[in-house]
């Protein structure tokens, strides 16, 4: 099919998005090569192909969170009869579990690359920039340069953790790149930033047995619903994680013994000091679009954020186009990345027209007590629709194995937000308890078959399980009767 150029497609970015574009496009027949580089981050971190998602992201991350439920676990089985020697001095070990996560995470990247190997997509580990519309220079490891050129170019060049324009920042923070892998145990931790990834990690610090707060600038989880958003820190408080609220760090010094002093204001202007061992920031993530040199392409970014604004992921050059976390105000989620790029392939080599759907994708926070939700919260649908026209059911439920060992119930709790009108048709989904995210992927597929109130109530529920609670619920926020649990 290839006329004038080397490739039918050449993709920048071997991540979630960029991998899968690939991968769908070979099979359709298309000639493909893939350039991927990760540029070690301030620490010295660095990785292997595969992105975001399998290096530093989703993997790592739920392995460690899944390492401090069972510790969680450990307690909780004395309890159900289990007899453990020394319970109180069971602990972690970090290097037994880095080396784990990390052995994983290479096993992962060898799969990455054999799979490409075998699917003839031509990987290039190097760092890529465009040249023109149609050619893409990479530069290699050793700083030689390679051309390729290709009828249609895909950006999917992720992005990396930001860092405050504070002093000290750099020199002594680390972030999400460098947490999975760190040397030495973490120790006390403050984390900066109350996005998921914040929360998440200070969770799982906090359940493998480190000290650890949030510095939360203004609210916790903004964008999510902030009712399941004030659950979710509660629990987590409640565990042992401490949040210091309204407050910005200012400055971090390393001390002689090696600790970090760090300067941070309050919301009166305060200036309080805290040592800690590490300090990550969590701020949300720069895209990866400054170094494309999208100039010599004509691509143009939104300049706020350096993101792609791309409708159906096609940029403002017509044989340049972009997924996943690289697009802006879409959801930065693997799934998402992975579908929009399969989807993309289809179109351009296999004659389908299927587009991307953003709407209604589930996601879910892996904090101690896990967040999943799926379509509006409550504040976006009353925004949307007005307050008259939204329904909110809720409850508080209480897990059954959460019984024996006596575990707090008062953050496991849902809510289902549903339009008064269209048959009460359900537009969001939140549930706070174990495996959120498990309880809300198959009710997503329900929303998107349009599920109503109604027929959520007439589901007949799968007992005893907490997923059941949403065929279950019935009081809504209006009649303001209580949601707790009657029994
Ligand atoms: P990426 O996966 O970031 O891949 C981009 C690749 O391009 C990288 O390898 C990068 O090094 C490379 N690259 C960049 N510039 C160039 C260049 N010029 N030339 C060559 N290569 C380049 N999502 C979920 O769905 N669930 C989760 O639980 C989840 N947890 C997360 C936890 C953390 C700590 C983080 C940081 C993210 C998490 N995410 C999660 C988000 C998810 O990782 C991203 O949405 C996803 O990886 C985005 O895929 P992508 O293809 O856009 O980019
Ligand atoms: P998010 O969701 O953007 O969250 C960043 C958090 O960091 C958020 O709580 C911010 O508070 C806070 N923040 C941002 N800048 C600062 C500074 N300079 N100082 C202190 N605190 C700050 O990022 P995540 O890394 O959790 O998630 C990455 C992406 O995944 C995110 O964009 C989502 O779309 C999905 P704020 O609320 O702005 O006051």
């Amino acid at each position: 099919s290839t006329t004038k150029y080397q490739y039918d497609l050449v993709v920048i970015g071997g991540g979630s998005g960029g991998l899968a574009a690939a991968k769908e496009a070979v099979e359709l027949g298309a000639k493909v090569a893939v350039l991927d580089y990760v540029t070690p981050s301030p620490r010295g971190s660095k990785w292997g192909l595969g992105g975001t998602c399998v290096n530093v992201g989703c993997i790592p991350k739920k392995l460690m969170h899944q390492a401090a439920l069972l510790g969680e676990a450990i307690h909780e089985a004395v309890s159900y009869g289990w007899q453990i020697p020394n319970q109180e001095s069971v602990s972690n070990d970090w290097e037994s579990l880095r080396t784990a996560v990390q052995n994983h995470v290479k096993s992962v990247n060898w799969v990455t690359r054999v799979e490409l190997r075998d699917k003839k997509v031509e990987y290039i580990n190097a760092n890529g920039y465009f040249k023109d519309p149609h050619t893409v220079v990479g530069i290699m490891k050793n700083g030689d340069e390679k051309e390729v050129t290709a009828e249609n170019v895909l950006i999917a060049v992720g992005g990396r953790p930001r860092y405050p324009d504070i002093p000290g920042a750099m020199e002594y923070g680390i972030t999400s790149d460098d947490i999975f892998s760190l040397e030495k145990a973490p120790g006390k931790t403050l984390v900066v930033g109350a996005g998921y990834i914040g929360l998440e990690c200070a969770g799982f610090l906090n359940g493998l047995g480190y000290d650890a707060t949030v510095m939360v600038r203004s609210v916790v989880l903004r964008g999510f619903d902030q009712q399941m958003a004030n659950l979710v820190a509660s629990e987590m408080e409640h565990r042992g994680v401490h949040f210091v609220h309204q407050a910005k760090p200012k400055k971090i010094q390393k001390q002689e013994d090696g600790r970090l002093m760090v300067d941070w204001v309050d919301s009166e202007g305060q200036v309080h000091q805290d040592v800690y061992d590490t300090v990550l920031f969590a701020i949300g993530r720069q895209a990866l679009t400054p170094q494309l040199k999208l100039e010599n392409a004509g691509v143009q970014v939104v300049p706020e954020t350096f993101k792609i604004a791309a409708e159906h992921e096609q940029t403002n050059v017509p044989n340049i186009y972009a997924v996943g976390d690289v697009l802006h105000k879409r959801p930065e989620l693997t799934p998402v990345a992975i579908h929009a790029g399969k989807l993309l392939a289809r179109r351009l080599f296999g004659n389908s027209t299927a587009k991307m759907d953003y709407e209604n994708v589930a996601t879910t926070v892996f904090s101690p007590l896990e967040y999943g939700c799926v379509g509006l919260g409550e504040e976006q649908a009353i925004a949307i629709y007005g307050e008259q026209y939204i329904e909110i059911y809720h409850a508080f439920y209480k897990p059954t194995e959460f019984f024996i060992p006596q575990k707090n119930i008062k953050h496991c709790y849902l809510k289902v937000v549903v339009l008064r009108n269209e048959n009460e048709r359900v537009l969001g989904m939140h549930f706070i308890g174990p495996h959120a995210g498990e309880v809300i992927q198959g009710f997503a597929a329900a929303i998107k078959c349009n599920l109503t109130f109604p027929i959520l109530k007439s589901t007949v529920g799968i007992h005893p399980t907490s997923a059941e609670e949403f065929t279950r619920v019935m009081i809504t926020k209006r009649s303001g009767k209580d949601p707790n649990p009657q029994s």
